[in-house]
């Protein structure tokens, strides 16, 4: 089983690839936040969150591993001692359910959330130790922006020994010609990066393969 993708067909082996969404956050796709504070056209991005919200729902259905990126600098009360939580005379503390989800908890439940405080996933984070426990050696890739976190974080995985595939309608970057260069860059030289496919080629063939 593969993936049609450029410059060849990407293997798809027993255990399936982990869909890494990489740094899909408000303050890169809305008007108000920092893409926005930098002067990018910030509706630029918009066209690959339907792309990647159908992405999601089929390495749900299909249980692939999924893992999302965000781009944060921790503040200083990034930890949650047992002192903290005890404190005080609360009807809900951290970690219980309110009417907003769980109080003061990042992430979704059953899929990893990875926070970053550089361009790359890999950086000061606990990335390179949770991909081999998962066991996957096939990473699929999309998010934005192309040519920024989610290049740098592609390049990480592909020097640590991590065979990936970029869904090249599920990312995007503020500035055309920097995206088109980035999928040029990457399946050149025979692929030395990795992959390239749209996201009806990898929905196709996930379906085949796991479904
Ligand atoms: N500015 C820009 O293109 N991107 C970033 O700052 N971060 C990510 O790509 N997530």
């Amino acid at each position: 089983m593969h993936i049609d993708a450029q410059p060849y067909p990407f293997e798809l082996l027993a255990k399936p690839p982990a869909l890494v969404i990489i740094d899909m956050q408000r303050d890169f796709v809305e008007p108000g936040g920092f893409g926005d504070a930098l002067g990018n056209d910030v509706a630029r991005l918009q066209t690959c969150i339907p792309v990647i919200a159908r992405l999601l729902v089929t390495a749900r259905r299909l249980g692939l591993p999924v893992i999302h990126t965000r781009e944060a600098h921790q503040p200083d009360l990034s930890d949650c001692p047992p002192s903290k939580r005890q404190r005080g005379d609360c009807r809900l503390r951290i970690g219980d359910a309110g009417p907003m989800g769980r109080l003061l908890i990042d992430g979704v439940p059953g899929e990893i959330e990875i926070v970053k405080p550089g361009k790359g996933a890999f950086y000061a984070t606990p990335l390179q130790q949770i991909l081999p426990n998962l066991g996957v050696t096939h990473l699929l890739f999309a998010g934005v922006t192309t040519e920024v976190c989610v290049q740098t974080t592609m390049r990480e995985a592909n020097d640590r020994g991590y065979t990936c595939l970029l869904i090249e309608d599920a990312t995007e970057s503020y500035f055309p010609a920097f995206k088109q260069a980035t999928l040029e860059m990457i399946v050149a030289q025979g692929g030395i990066v990795g992959w390239v496919a749209d996201s009806y080629a990898v929905i196709r063939a996930l379906e085949q393969a796991y479904g």
